[in-house]
């Protein structure tokens, strides 16, 4: 039915726009963290990282470098054992997998002076409530308890009735 068709266009397009997840930009200032060498787990703890986030390590080129490490490798600084490299500051790298990544300075002694970072990317998810179906609120005495579309589309629905019903004269 048309009237139908209209309330739910109008509600469809008074829904508030679902907080679309977007990739995340992690800026790193990377450096050898002297006055805090818990500098780097702390801000692992600090930060989420999801999948698809990008790491911008920013440092000189030839002060510092990125490379990727095994944990096993990352906790005993076998900088040397490295997996990728990049040498170029800022280093931009992209969290293309969940799970652990292990990034390091090669940098003589840079790690064992806890130039290390450790991180853990997690799947999206999450955000269910959002992108769940809508479902119309058990009838209720009060308003209050109404999300503000329904209300809206509800203080809407006589203007809709009228649309329809002028649209067939
Ligand atoms: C992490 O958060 C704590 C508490 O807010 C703060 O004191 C600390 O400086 C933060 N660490 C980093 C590396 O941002
Ligand atoms: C992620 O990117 C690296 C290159 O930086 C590549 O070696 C690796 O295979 C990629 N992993 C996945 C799961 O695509
Ligand atoms: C990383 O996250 C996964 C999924 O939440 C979890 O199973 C795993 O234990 C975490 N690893 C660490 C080192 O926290
Ligand atoms: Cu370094």
């Amino acid at each position: 039915m048309a009237a139908t068709r209209i309330l739910f266009v109008l509600v469809v397009t008074m829904m508030p726009l679902p907080h679309t997840a977007e990739a995340a930009e992690h800026y790193v200032n990377w450096i050898i963290p002297i006055a805090s060498p818990s500098f780097y787990s702390s801000f692992a703890a600090n930060n989420t990282f999801k999948l698809d986030d990008t790491l911008v390590f920013e440092f000189k080129t030839g002060a510092h470098n990125v490379v990727t490490l095994s944990k096993k490798n990352f906790e005993n600084c076998n900088v040397n054992e490295k997996m990728e490299s990049f040498d170029t500051g800022p280093a931009r790298i992209t969290l293309n997998r969940t799970g652990e990544f292990y990034f390091a300075c090669a940098f003589t002694s840079h790690c064992t002076l806890a130039q290390k970072l450790s991180i853990n990317v997690t799947e999206e998810g999450g955000s269910s409530s959002s992108l769940a179906p809508m479902e119309a609120p058990p009838p209720s005495a009060s308003g209050t308890t109404m999300s503000l579309p329904i209300t809206l589309s509800l203080l809407l629905l006589p203007i809709a009735i009228n649309l329809f019903f002028s649209n067939l004269h």
